[in-house]
């Protein structure tokens, strides 16, 4: 694995003990168990998945942890260890998409629960008490809102007994996204609740976003002495609000569709053909980013594949023009972020989840860590913008129970 990371997180052992002690100490009985749900950064395929395209995430040594304990009052009392002194507390029955009890953070979790319940798994008479804590940095495209969704799901999974749904991945994870699209409100796609409930150790999940079908390869970045650096710019996003950039982009793929006939922008057979055919040119730029995005995941495919991962460098660094001229969801702080890193040395570098801020991945030769840090640094602080935080991204297991 080319030596220890600079940034490891404390030991699941660790985290378990110190979750149940926390828990006790609120509720005064101890959990019935621990789950984790890990965060993720996109390797390739952005803004394509709810074109119905590819994608290929690695999930985080990063994410999200829940204690839970059911009882039988009918209600659910929620706290965060990031968020001391305060609980939440709602009625799995009572819950719908507009209700008021559970928002902001809390709204992921109620989610959960009412998108498990709708789906008919959740006896909707279930109660419990749930602490969560996470060490995944909120608004920083590594999908912290999908971490919160599969810890919670999972913990649902193995309380409530909802056997059938405990068994397929595939259908935990169109659950947990429609917690996020129904009940919170983003329109996102199913990649980050993939991502943090498929991901295996050590590996890419190359998942196909229209069949569900994925496969994990092998990712095996020490033996070519390479390492995956996240740069997080510190420009922080939402995807739920109302107007947002995420949601406008959205809607201009689907409205491109309907006028090239087609269910979704991954069945466009000829690009050239169907830019003749679009008169807008903002639709035009959509579809140019989003076609020549999934082949770019083929093409990062076929290169860790053949073992060639440092080609995948300049595939990252076209992706990443693409996204900022094609699909305009950059920044300028992510746009100095991937300059910097690749003007000092990096294979290649790009911006990754839904854009607008959060973070860049940069794939760079152990010998070149230092310099790119420094670079990227050094860019920074010349513009005056908050000093950007960088961590190693190991690819790491999926969502489980601890204890
Ligand atoms: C966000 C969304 F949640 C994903 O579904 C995906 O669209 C991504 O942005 C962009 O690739 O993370």
């Amino acid at each position: 694995r080319g030596g220890a990371p600079d940034e490891w997180p404390i030991s699941a052992d660790v985290r378990t003990e110190e979750l149940s002690s926390a828990f006790t100490e609120a509720f005064g009985e101890p959990p019935s168990g621990v789950w984790r749900a890990p965060g993720r950064v996109n390797l390739m395929g952005e803004h394509t998945d709810y074109n119905d395209g590819l994608v290929l995430p690695i999930a985080l040594p990063w994410g999200v942890s829940l204690a839970l304990a059911p009882n039988t009052s009918g209600s659910v009392e929620l706290r965060s260890a990031q968020r001391p002194g305060e609980a939440v507390r709602f009625s799995p029955a009572d819950l719908h998409p507009d209700s008021s009890d559970a928002t902001g953070w809390a709204g992921y979790v109620a989610g959960v629960f009412w998108a498990a319940r709708e789906s008919g798994h959740l006896d909707p008479g279930v109660g419990a008490r749930i602490l969560l804590d996470s060490d995944l940095p909120v608004g920083a495209s590594l999908s912290s809102s999908a971490a919160v969704e599969c810890a919670a799901l999972l913990a649902l999974v193995d309380t409530f007994g909802l056997d059938e749904l405990g068994r397929d991945r595939a259908a935990m994870a169109r659950t947990a996204r429609r917690a996020e699209n129904e009940f919170v409100g983003a329109p996102t796609g199913i990649m980050d609740q993939s991502a943090s409930l498929r991901c295996t150790e050590g590996r890419a999940l190359f998942l196909d976003c229209r069949t569900g079908g994925a496969r994990t390869l092998p990712l095996p970045l020490g033996d070519a002495g390479l390492r995956l650096l996240l740069v997080d710019t510190r420009v922080r996003h939402r995807l739920s609000d109302a107007g947002s950039g995420y949601a406008a982009r959205r809607a201009e793929c689907e409205r491109a569709a309907r006028q090239l006939g087609v269910d979704a922008l991954r069945d466009v057979e000829d690009l050239t053909d169907a830019l003749g055919a679009l008169p807008d040119p903002v639709l035009s730029r959509r579809v140019k980013h989003v076609v020549t995005e999934i082949n770019r995941v083929n093409a990062t495919v076929g290169l860790i594949r053949a073992g060639a991962l440092p080609e995948i460098g300049p595939v990252f660094n076209a992706s990443h023009l693409s996204l900022r001229d094609q699909f305009e969801v950059s920044c300028p702080e992510l746009d100095v972020a991937v300059e910097a890193a690749v003007g000092a040395g990096a294979r290649g570098a790009r911006m990754t989840g839904g854009g607008f801020g959060g973070t860049a991945v940069a794939l760079v030769a152990e010998d070149r860590l230092a310099d790119v840090r420094n670079a990227v640094s050094a860019a920074f602080a010349r513009r005056r913008w908050r000093e950007p935080e960088f961590r190693d991204a190991l690819p790491s297991a999926g969502a489980g129970r601890l204890a």
